[in-house]
């Protein structure tokens, strides 16, 4: 192997710039000549995971689906990257542990929710203050702030490009 695998796992509220974020570290490491993969909802909750909703019981097992694939996508070398809410402690722990010693590298877009809710990119905040979205998290769903996070960012105070840069200093030296 001519690269260290990792999963650099993202966490943060709907809106926080997870997915933009991990966008823009993937292009950082491209120029870097390191293979990538990112795991969203785009390309999970579509396919793999589509018959799992908002519900407590299947952002669980959400999660740990994730953590599987991505373990088994880091077992063949690659960063991965996923960009998930996953609000519960418990399964970013079960995720870390999964992992060998060092691999997960937990990564908190700490966004306010004031922040995310004020963009409301897809007027997902809208839907869930009026109760027609049920189980929306930081309304009426937990979100479970990570406690030592390998990587904290203040997003709303930093450009992605920044954000990336930050990341990527941390993570080196990588081989
Ligand atoms: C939270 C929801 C919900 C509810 C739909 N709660 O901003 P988005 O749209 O693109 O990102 C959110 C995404 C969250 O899916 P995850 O797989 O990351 O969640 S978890 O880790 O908790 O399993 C949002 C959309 O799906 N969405 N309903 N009720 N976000």
């Amino acid at each position: 192997k001519n690269q260290t695998p990792k999963v650099l796992w993202f966490t943060g509220l709907s809106g926080a710039g997870k997915s933009t974020i991990a966008n823009e570290v993937e292009k950082q490491l491209a120029v870097m000549n390191r293979h990538t993969f990112l795991l969203d909802g785009d390309n999970v909750r579509h396919g793999l995971n589509k018959d799992l909703g908002f519900t407590e019981a299947d952002r669980i097992e959400n999660i740990r689906r994730v953590g599987e694939v991505a373990k088994l996508m880091a077992d063949a070398g690659l960063i991965v990257l996923t960009a998930f809410i996953s609000p519960f402690r418990a399964e970013r722990e079960m995720v870390r542990k999964m992992l060998p010693e060092g691999e997960f590298v937990e990564i908190f877009v700490d966004t306010p929710l004031a922040v995310a809710e004020a963009r409301d990119v897809k007027g997902l905040y809208k839907k869930a203050r009026s109760g027609e979205l049920k189980n929306f998290t930081g309304i009426d769903s937990p979100y479970e702030e990570p406690v030592s996070p390998e990587i904290h960012l203040n997003a709303a105070d930093l450009r992605p490009e920044e954000a990336a840069e930050l990341i990527i200093r941390k993570l080196l030296p990588l081989k």
